[in-house]
Order: C-alpha cells, then structure tokens, then sequence
C-alpha cells in the first residue's frame, strides 16, 4: 500500500476514534458487525406474533414511551428490585409485558449470532418497524447505532409522556420538546389504529355530568356498554372498533365521525389547526403512510446515545 493511502486510512480510522460520542444513526451501521440483525429479529418477531397479536402494539408503543423518557435507549426495559426504575412509573403500568418480551427474546436470537454488538434501544427500533409492517402498515428503513441508557428512573417518567386529556397546545409542546413537530404529532397518533385501552383511560369522556359532545352518540353506548361506570380496571376496547389489528388508516376516518377514543385523539379533528392533516390522511392512506414513517424516524433520533455514549447492554433488563 503506498504511504499515503496508509496515512489516509489511519486518520480516518484516528477521526473515526475521536468522534465517536458524536457518531451518526445508519441503517446500515451494524453491516460488518452483524450484517444479519435485522432478519434476525423480523424472525423473531414474526414467531412472537404469530402466539399474540398484542405484540404489534405493545411493542410499538413501548418504543414510542423509551423514546420520550431519556431518549430511544432501551431504559424503558430495565427491571428494579426496588420498583422504582422507568417502568413502574404510573404512565408505564399499563404497557402490555409482550413488548418487553419480544425484544428480551429478539435480542437473545442477535447474541447468540453476534454476541455484545447490538444495542437492546436498536432492537426496540427495529421491532417497532417491524410490527407495522407485519400488520399492514408501511415499511422503511430503521437508522441503527444507537447505544443503551445509564438511567432508568420512575421519578422522570412524570410529564414527558401525554396523558389522554391533553388539548392540541399541550400534546404539540410535548412533541416538540422531542424535536417532533405538530404534522409528526398527528401522523405517529395514527398508532392507535391498532390495540388496546383500559376503560379508565376515557371514562371521563362518558361518565362526567354529561357525554363529551364530541363523540359520536352511537360511539358512546358501544363504549358504555364495554366499560360500565366503576368497571373492573382491567377490562379493556380496542382503540380502532373496526379493524383493531390492521395497521391502516381508519383511525383519522373515525375522528371525522366522532369516534376518536381518547378526547386527545378527538380533539385532532375538532381543532382546525389539526383538522386539514386528518381530514387529508383520512382520505389518503398513502399520504398517511408517508407522514408515519417519517415521524418514525425522527422519534427513532430523539435523544440517541451513540458513539462512545451508554453501553451495549448483555439483558435488555438490567445495566450491565
Ligand atoms: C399523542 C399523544 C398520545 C397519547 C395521549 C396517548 C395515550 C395513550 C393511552 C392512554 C393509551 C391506552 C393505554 C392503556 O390503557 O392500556 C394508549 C395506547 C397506545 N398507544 Fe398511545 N398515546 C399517544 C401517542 C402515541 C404514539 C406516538 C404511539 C406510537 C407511535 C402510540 C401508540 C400506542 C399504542 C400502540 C397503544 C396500544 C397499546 C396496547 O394495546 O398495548 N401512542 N395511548
Ligand atoms: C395521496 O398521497 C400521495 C402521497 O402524498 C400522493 O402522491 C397522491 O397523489 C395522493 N393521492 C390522491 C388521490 O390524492
Ligand atoms: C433536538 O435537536 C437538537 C439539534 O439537532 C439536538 O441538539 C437535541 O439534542 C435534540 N433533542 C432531543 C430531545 O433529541
Ligand atoms: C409490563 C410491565 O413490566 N409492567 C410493569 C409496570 O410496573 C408495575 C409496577 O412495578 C409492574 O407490576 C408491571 O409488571
């Protein structure tokens, strides 16, 4: 090699060192560490749906509550003995265990190919990519490198995530403390076209001093039927009433028919700073599909651990 060349490569690979707490997100990061990861976890994924469908929303929603709280790293997963890590927060008591549980075996399948190289944060990504495509929604590409988080704590969980009750202002400024805009807001809500809510999570809407004008008549006593007032707290309806395990765009359709289950999905229509983006995804699942998958991406951004940063944790459940 001539002298050069060798002096090129070793600044590069010196660049490359140096940088590295300030690395880039790739989806093809780990192309030489473990060129197989994502068809690795796909098949793991696919063997996880295939005994529940709470899978896809479960893991699609655990992504999106790791991603608000310290950034997409994965301390969502991890267990405390003394209950007070991310997930014992009240917002967390109600993420369903099979989202754990696909990426806890997902990343069992990856070490056992590529031992210590893949980031529990880069599986959840990949996971969440996966169960929307595997239930109809769009498919793109997943950026990669992100490492785990050193901090899991239920104390910081409170008022990063939207409760149900929240108005257009609210749910905006939580969304852009996350870099996210009101567009990326409206098309990620489109999540709720598939899984599941506990009564409790809108009750209000039906059992206040009067319905929530907002929603639908017939809506309501479907809902009132499922939840009766003081309803048993594990009962649960799913979020689209239509096609609940189909990834599409039924869930804008049914805001502009009053039948959003949350008042914060509601209010999506009812306000008309929102209102034109529903209306135009109610009417264009591609024009949805698009905006999906690229707030997907920029969720997958907010606040990454690259480079250097965190660590590569062994169990997704426990700092190493
Ligand atoms: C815009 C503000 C949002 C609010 C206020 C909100 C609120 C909620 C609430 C209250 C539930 C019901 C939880 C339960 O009772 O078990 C829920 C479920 C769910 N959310 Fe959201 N959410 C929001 C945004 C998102 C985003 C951005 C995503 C993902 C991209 C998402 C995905 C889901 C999924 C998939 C479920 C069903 C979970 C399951 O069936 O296990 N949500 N959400
Ligand atoms: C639907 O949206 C896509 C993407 O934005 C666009 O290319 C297409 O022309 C739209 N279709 C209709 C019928 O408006
Ligand atoms: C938002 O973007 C800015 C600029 O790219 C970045 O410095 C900041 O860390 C981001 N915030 C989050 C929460 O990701
Ligand atoms: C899915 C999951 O792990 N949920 C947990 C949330 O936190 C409560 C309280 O610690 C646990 O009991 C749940 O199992």
């Amino acid at each position: 090699m001539e002298v050069w060349r060798f002096c090129l490569l070793v600044g590069m690979l010196l660049l490359m060192a140096v940088s590295g707490g300030e690395a880039q997100l790739s989806p093809s990061f780990y192309q030489l560490a473990c060129p197989n990861v994502e068809s690795i976890v796909r098949q793991a994924v696919v063997k996880k749906l295939s005994q529940t469908f709470v899978t896809v929303p479960a893991t699609l929603r655990l992504f999106f509550h790791d991603c608000f709280v310290e950034g997409c790293d994965a301390s969502v997963m991890v267990a405390s003995p003394s209950g007070d890590a991310e997930k014992d927060a009240p917002d967390n008591l109600s993420l369903a265990g099979d989202g754990f549980d696909t990426v806890i075996k997902a990343k069992q399948d990856v070490e056992a190919r590529c031992p210590g190289v893949v980031s529990c944060a880069d599986i959840l990504a990949i996971a969440a990519r996966d169960v929307v495509v595997l239930s109809g929604g769009p498919d793109f590409a997943v950026e990669l490198g992100r490492r785990d988080g050193l901090i899991s704590q239920a104390e910081r969980v409170a008022g990063r995530l939207p409760g149900p009750d929240l108005d257009l202002n609210r749910l905006s400024d939580l969304f852009r403390m996350n870099n996210l805009t009101t567009h990326d807001m409206i098309a990620l809500s489109g999540a709720h076209t598939v899984g599941f809510s506990h009564c409790s999570r809108f009750a209000g809407r039906l059992y206040s001093s009067a319905v929530d004008p907002s929603l639908n008549p017939a809506y309501a006593r479907l809902l009132m039927r499922a939840c009766p007032h003081n309803v048993d707290p594990t009962i649960a309806v799913n979020m689209d009433p239509f096609t609940p395990t189909v990834f599409d765009n039924l869930y804008y359709r049914n805001l502009l028919n009053g039948e959003g289950l949350f008042s914060s999905d509601q209010v999506l229509f009812t306000n008309l700073l929102s209102r034109s983006a529903v209306k135009r995804f109610a009417a264009n699942q591609t024009s949805f599909f698009g905006a999906f998958t690229t707030a997907m991406v920029r969720l997958g951004r907010v606040g990454v651990k690259t480079g250097s940063q965190g660590e590569i944790r062994n169990d997704c459940t426990a700092f190493n």
